[in-house]
């Protein structure tokens, strides 16, 4: 409830922020201001707060809400980069270089489909505006990290409810030709909704939603849910991320 109410004051706040810009004089004050990243500096502006809002508000105990498996649709396919050569599952692995050793250890999806099998029904909601409720399955990637312990230093498991001190700070993912890269905050990565999913709506992934491998973390835009995870490491600050570089908020969250 508390969360809740804390996202509508938040969204009223930017309401209010983008009504201050129109009362300013609108679109023809903001489009003469310099540009950041493509974007008017003043709404540069409001995404940077936002971003900074959503991550002072998250907490790891925060759940993106889940709805009846009988609401889930097939979204459409959107997003393709990094998807263009065509897959060899037989081929595929997983590649997860060690934060501390920097060694590269490899993970088959038979590898990942023995841990727990997680279930949900949440909402894949896209900056471009329109948002689909989909039933996902596939292994929490704390389940992955707690099995696999690459993200410490020292080479400790990652236990999300008693962080080790020497836990990497982000995680950065791309896919298998490099194209399509995201980066995530280590709460958010170890949050128990972020998935490393292999099914949608009861099937597995088809290509184009991101076979063999793809993230999941509905507390983000689905800019973060990277289809066909190839490779990822951890490091010290924040990873490059696709759409960060191309002007939106780096966080992502919702
Ligand atoms: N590899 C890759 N993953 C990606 C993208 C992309 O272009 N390439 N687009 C993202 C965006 S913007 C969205 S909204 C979701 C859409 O997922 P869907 O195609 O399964 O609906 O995938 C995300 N993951
Ligand atoms: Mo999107």
């Amino acid at each position: 409830m508390l969360a809740e109410a804390r996202r509508r004051s938040r969204r009223a706040f930017i309401g209010l922020g983008l009504a201050g810009l129109a009362g300013l004089g609108g679109w023809n004050w903001l489009s003469s201001q310099p540009n950041e990243s493509g974007i008017p500096r003043p709404l540069r502006k409001v995404l940077d707060a936002n971003g900074r809002l959503s991550s002072a508000y998250f907490k790891e105990t925060r759940l993106a809400p889940e709805f009846a498996r009988s609401r889930a649709r097939t979204p459409r396919v959107n997003g393709k980069v990094g998807l263009d050569q065509a897959l060899d599952p037989a081929a595929w692995r997983l590649q997860v270089q060690g934060y501390g050793s920097g060694k590269v250890q490899e993970f088959t999806l038979a590898d990942v489909q023995a841990l727990p099998k997680i279930q949900m029904t949440t909402e894949l909601k896209c900056i471009e505006g329109w948002s689909v409720v989909v039933h996902w399955a596939g292994a929490r990637l704390s389940d992955f990290l707690a099995r696999y312990p690459l993200a410490t230093r020292s080479g400790q498991p990652a236990d999300p409810l008693n962080p080790p001190a020497d836990l990497a700070p982000y995680v950065g993912m791309r896919t298998p030709d490099g194209a399509y890269y995201v980066g995530l905050d280590m709460h958010s990565a170890l949050h128990p909704q972020t998935l490393l999913c292999y099914e949608m709506n009861g099937q597995p992934l088809t290509p184009a939603h991101g076979a063999p491998l793809r993230l999941v973390t509905p507390l983000k835009y689905g800019i973060k849910h990277l289809k066909r995870i190839g490779t990822i490491a951890f490091a010290d600050t924040r990873p490059k991320d696709y759409w960060a570089e191309l002007g939106y908020d780096w966080d992502a969250g919702h």
